[in-house]
């Protein structure tokens, strides 16, 4: 409780309430930040490995695959998409473990954008 006789806010800045005067609120709409799918070079995966991957994984078709794969094989790494966080992060994961059953040292990460 306060001892004041009177409340000291002054919402609508001497105003007192005026019915015929709005306020706007500018509102500014983030786009939801997107990540980069990238595929990491290595000397032991086979490159027909490496293209079922992008095609099984990021439905590409069999000559995308084959160039990006190239990509990577003289480049060292390439992005292979951009998603949303969630979806970037279950392509990852799914890479991965698909190698990783595979027994091969094959590496994808994800940065953000
Ligand atoms: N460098 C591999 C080879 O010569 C092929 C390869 C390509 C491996 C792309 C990984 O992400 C990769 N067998």
């Amino acid at each position: 409780m306060t001892d004041r006789p009177f409340q000291m806010s002054d919402k609508d800045g001497g105003r007192d309430g005026d019915p015929a005067v709005l306020t706007k609120t500018r509102t500014r709409t983030q786009r939801p930040p997107m990540y980069k799918v990238l595929l990491l070079n290595d000397d032991y995966t086979p490159m027909e490995f490496v293209v079922h991957v992008l095609e099984r994984f990021f439905g590409m078709s069999h000559a995308q695959a084959f160039e990006i794969m190239l990509t990577v094989h003289k480049k060292g790494l390439a992005v292979v998409g951009v998603f949303s966080f969630e979806v970037a992060e279950t392509k990852v994961a799914q890479v991965m473990d698909f190698a990783r059953r595979h027994q091969h040292p094959l590496q994808c990460t994800m940065e953000k954008e």
